[in-house]
């Protein structure tokens, strides 16, 4: 039996959908990491974990069953317990379900490692992130939230369509709540240092369509399969390796930004001590007030808690 790596991820909500695909994802982009997969449902989460373990012969990382004691020990905790969208449901809906749920677990795992960095990955993820800081009790910078960053990628890809430039190279951003208030930051949006909305390929788009199917994504995939894991896990991952590797990655996830007063979906760079930097977007007129529309729906959801 091999050592197990140095550092350790434990998922709380492991034994299902979302969570177990975060652990194949870490161990499948080859990151040196125990996976601790913890939750109510002991039977799921044996599985999954042996499961998992299996697809880790010929990788670095090592998945097991954990305890919430342990995972209050390690240096990455992931949530994604909780009860997940019905078909047509928004993710806002989930809050009174999912709220007492964030609470239980801190609870369940203190005392927290004071360097532990939580990722939060339940819905409604900004409203959540903010219940699990204030539960936690660590630092905001410590607490984040993978946020807009699956809907920029979906975002990302239709502009790749579009464009003909891969979605890596393309710097566009979708913005405020990952939920039903999200914005595209068309204004702030690039390729190749050229402002995207310059692109030739980019004349008469009808760009309100590609928000509404962006906006949209989560609902047909949640219709047509009952759920969707595959391009949050990956998300998730990433998140979590810019962290365990500091690698300073700017995603747009949930963070604590000072100036509007809260946790909001919005660009930031990850790394070993969490959310290290924030970033200022330049908005036109009209995502102001998207801006302002989403900024109150998560302020108001917040202050009901
Ligand atoms: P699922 O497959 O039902 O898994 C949820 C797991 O949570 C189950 O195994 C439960 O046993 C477990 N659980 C519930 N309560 C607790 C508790 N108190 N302690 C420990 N474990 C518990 O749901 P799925 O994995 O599909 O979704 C999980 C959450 O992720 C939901 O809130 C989804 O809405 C959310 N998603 C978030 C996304 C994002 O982009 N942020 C994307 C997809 C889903």
């Amino acid at each position: 039996m091999s050592t197990p790596p140095s550092q350790r991820v434990s998922i709380i909500g492991g034994g299902g959908n979302v969570g177990a695909t975060i652990a194949f994802a870490l161990l499948a982009k080859g990151v040196s990491v125990e996976v601790l997969i913890v939750d109510k449902a002991d039977n799921a989460a044996h599985g999954q974990a042996m499961d998992i373990d299996d697809a880790s012969f010929s990788l670095p990382g090592t998945c097991r069953i954990g305890t919430f004691q342990e995972a209050g020990q390690s240096d990455v905790i992931i949530v994604t317990a909780g009860a997940r969208q019905k078909p047509g449901e928004s993710r806002s809906s989930l809050v009174d379900r999912n709220y007492e749920i964030i609470g239980s677990i801190m609870e369940s795992m203190k005392p927290i490692r004071p360097t532990a960095r939580i990722l939060v990955v339940s819905n409604p993820v900004d409203v959540l992130t903010d219940i699990a800081q204030k539960t936690s009790g660590l630092p905001r910078n410590q607490v984040l939230g993978s946020g807009t960053y699956l809907d920029t990628g979906r975002l990302r890809n239709e502009l790749s369509v579009i464009t003909g430039v891969s979605s890596t190279s393309i710097h566009a951003y979708m913005l405020g709540e990952h939920g039903d208030n999200q914005f595209v930051g068309w204004a702030s949006a690039t390729i190749g240092g050229q402002p995207l909305l310059s692109h030739p390929k980019m004349a008469g788009v009808d760009r309100e369509a590609i928000h509404e199917r962006v906006r949209r994504k989560a609902y047909e995939i949640i219709e047509a399969k009952g759920s969707t894991y595959y391009g949050i896990g990956l998300c998730a991952a990433n998140i979590t390796e810019a962290l365990l590797y500091n690698t300073s990655q700017v995603y747009s996830v949930t963070n604590y930004v000072e100036r509007f007063g809260c946790y909001m979906s919005w660009p930031a760079a990850i790394g070993r001590g969490g959310v290290e930097q924030s970033f200022e977007v330049r908005l036109d007129d009209a995502e102001k007030k998207q801006f302002d529309v989403a900024l109150d729906a998560i302020k108001s959801a917040c202050a009901k808690f």
